[in-house]
């Protein structure tokens, strides 16, 4: 399976990628504020490329539940001296956290190469229209709802299957807007318009989304649902979050989404380590 992102290309199987967190934002649920200078971020990213990430993740907007919309002129104004930046000072590709296609488009022009969209669930004919123009990479991500009402009464009959059913249809209506499957992986949105029980459903049963036939990302770094299982501030959410993030790999998920970059790198190559001398059949 390939995917494709810019002139970028990775083939997987492989060891799973690490995708290290950059949030330019004032008010990110773990890290708000702690890189909102350009040159902040910008170093953030370099220590996270020499901790291991394999990609970037740079965002300019908190989908934190409940979380203020940010105008596009200010997302523009956070992201893009962090993409500049990061662009010369690491070889990594680079990634835009951004629901909004203007803003996709001109980081993709200052230098990133996948779009990571949150928002998949709107069904942005301009988004889709700029990834088919680009060949960037593109994460479809599943979110019920939107970050300010996500958390207020999520609700599935079987929280897998319709995921699943989710991301089927958005490969479709890509394909029909010219992206070609090549550069489009999933991820179901842990936390996203999800309660305790759905996201430990999702991530019990991850393996399933395998049969999509795109490679897998992830995100559960320091989530809520770590703090309701632990009754831990999001400080204190490192151990759950590797714990979740060890059974994600062993089940076949291809990247990692991660603010802790070198814990959770230790943590990934031990368990493939492990799994890679599991009996095929039990892999
Ligand atoms: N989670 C967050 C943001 N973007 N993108 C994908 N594809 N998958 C995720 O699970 C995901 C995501 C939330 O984490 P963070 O960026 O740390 O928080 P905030 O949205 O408050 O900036």
């Amino acid at each position: 399976m390939i995917w494709r992102a810019c002139h970028h290309e990775f083939r997987f199987p492989r060891p799973t990628l690490v995708l290290g967190i950059v949030n330019v934002t004032p008010d990110s649920f773990s890290d708000g504020g702690r890189y909102l200078a350009p040159e902040a971020a910008i170093a953030h990213g370099r220590e996270l490329v020499a901790a291991g990430a394999d990609l970037l993740d740079i965002g300019g907007e908190s989908t934190r539940p409940g979380a203020e919309p940010v105008a596009e002129e200010e997302e523009l104004r956070r992201v893009l001296p962090v993409i500049a930046g990061l662009r010369e000072a690491v070889a990594v590709p680079l990634s835009i956290d951004t629901c909004k296609p203007a803003v996709a488009a001109a980081a993709v022009a200052a230098g990133a190469s996948i779009v990571n969209d949150i928002a998949t669930n709107r069904a942005d004919p301009a988004m889709a229209e700029v990834v088919a123009r680009t060949g960037a990479g593109y994460v479809a991500m599943h979110m019920q709802g939107t970050p300010a009402t996500m958390q207020v009464a999520p609700h599935y009959d079987d929280v897998v299957d319709e995921v699943r059913r989710f991301l089927a249809a958005a490969l479709r209506r890509l394909g029909d807007a010219g992206v070609a499957a090549e550069q489009v992986v999933f991820d179901p949105g842990i936390g996203f318009g999800k309660n305790l029980d759905h996201n430990l459903e999702l991530l019990a049963r991850v393996s399933a989304f395998r049969e999509l036939g795109r490679p897998l990302l992830l995100g559960v770094s320091r989530k809520s649902f770590l703090g309701k299982l632990l009754g831990a501030p999001v400080a204190d959410r490192l151990p759950g979050s590797l714990a979740a993030t060890c059974l994600a790999v062993a089940a076949g998920v291809d990247i990692v989404r991660t603010h802790d970059v070198a814990e959770t790198w230790q943590a990934i190559r031990v368990t493939e380590a492990i799994q890679a001398r599991r009996p095929a059949s039990e892999r």
